[in-house]
């Protein structure tokens, strides 16, 4: 019981990481010897059992800790719960794959007790000393767009907006909690965005290594992700994402519509309309219902015949009240101020919008939790 009081933690978000954890913990117990730490592992399930491997480690070492959760997915959640699973004072995130310089980390505790105005030590590539190894071209130029676009937001002189490697004092973080919105990759970015007042940080630089075993899972989704945290931090309050994403995808659902009905009524004309806007209003919903299920609720996607079947039958039927709601409030309107006809229009339309929204993430895509990760 008199061991030293817990002084930091390393909190190691996985997913597919099965070969890299136990040179994890290797490279932290090198990094932090001397110091009183735990290293937090945060899996999403993985396919390939990397909490099972990690839980191998943590039987063998009480230093070693392991969250497991199921049916979500996401880095900065995976962050986020593992930085308020600690009651260590500091708290560092790495990335698991071993790219993240860890002899870093006792550097970034040293100036965090050496100062207690300071709220975090960043780890970066952009500062002198730092770089990002060997990246290609196009990865450098990516990223370097996107950390101009995060100076928008950010409103501090950061040269690493963007890193995924840094320490903070676990108090604070656990305050900036409820303001913080989850969405994404970069956790750093909600971090600093989320706090009331302008964070105090040093940089430390390290080089970006590169991967050895297993493979990147965010290349693919980055730059969407990306776009809708920026969105969410800008605009979020007044119009939530879901909800943007959604409208946008209905609207396009209306060009689809049209796009169908045109040639149907070219081609049949005025006998045409009413088989035409049966046709364009299925081929559009059935259009509405896909894209939303891989942008809009990409986190909670239906997958298989199953699953997909069933999603677009309570879809339709979601829809098609909302339709008539869109309709009625819209004829409702309407009555007796003809020369407003575009307003109740547009009325009619938001009302739809809204119910088929509300409805179909509660029924269409509402079975939060349940499936298992692919
Ligand atoms: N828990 C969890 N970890 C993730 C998720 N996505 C990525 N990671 C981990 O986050 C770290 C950084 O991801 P990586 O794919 O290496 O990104 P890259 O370095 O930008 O290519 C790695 O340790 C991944 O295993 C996720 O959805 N959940
Ligand atoms: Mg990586």
């Amino acid at each position: 019981m008199n061991q030293p009081p817990l002084e930091v933690a390393v909190v190691i978000p996985v997913f597919n990481e099965r070969g890299n954890v136990a040179d994890m913990v290797e490279r932290i117990d090198a990094a932090l010897a001397g110091r009183r730490w735990e290293a937090i592992f945060v899996d999403d399930d993985s396919p390939d059992d990397t909490a099972e491997a990690a839980r191998a480690l943590a039987r063998a070492d009480p230093r070693v800790r392991v969250i497991q959760r199921i049916g979500r997915r996401g880095l900065s959640t995976a962050c986020i719960e593992g930085m308020c699973a600690t009651a260590a004072p500091l708290v560092a995130v790495i990335d698991g794959d071993g790219q993240h310089d860890e002899t870093l980390l006792p550097r970034m505790a040293a100036a965090l007790e050496a100062d207690p105005g300071l709220d975090l030590a960043i780890g970066s590539r952009f500062t002198s000393g730092g770089g990002t190894g060997d990246w290609d071209r196009d990865r450098v130029a990516k990223s370097a767009f996107a950390t101009r676009l995060s100076r928008h937001v950010l409103k501090a002189d950061l040269s690493d907006p963007m890193s995924g490697f840094f320490m903070i004092r676990s108090k604070l973080l656990r305050d900036l909690v409820p303001r913080l919105s989850g969405i994404g990759f970069k956790i750093l970015l909600d971090v600093m965005t989320a706090a009331p007042r302008p964070l105090r940080f040093v940089e430390l630089p390290y080089v970006f290594r590169t991967r050895e075993v297993g493979e990147s899972k965010l290349d693919h989704v980055v730059a969407m992700e990306y776009l809708i945290a920026l969105y969410d931090r800008m605009f979020g309050r007044f119009v939530p994402v879901r909800f943007a994403m959604f409208g946008a995808i209905g609207a396009l659902g209306v060009g689809v519509h049209m796009g169908v009905l045109t040639p149907i009524i070219a081609l049949g004309g005025e006998a045409a309309f009413v088989p035409g806007q049966v046709v364009a209003t299925l081929v559009a919903m059935t259009f509405n219902f896909f894209l939303n299920n891989a942008l809009t609720y990409r986190d909670r996607r239906l997958k298989g015949a199953r699953e997909l079947a069933g999603g677009l039958l309570s879809f339709a039927l979601v829809c098609s009240v909302g339709l008539a709601a869109n309709v009625g409030v819209a004829t409702y309107l309407h009555q007796g101020q003809s020369n407003y006809w575009a307003v109740s229009a547009l009325a009619g339309i938001v009302v739809g919008a809204v119910w088929n929204f509300a409805l179909s993430s509660r029924f269409t895509w509402g079975r939060y939790g349940r499936r298992r990760n692919a």
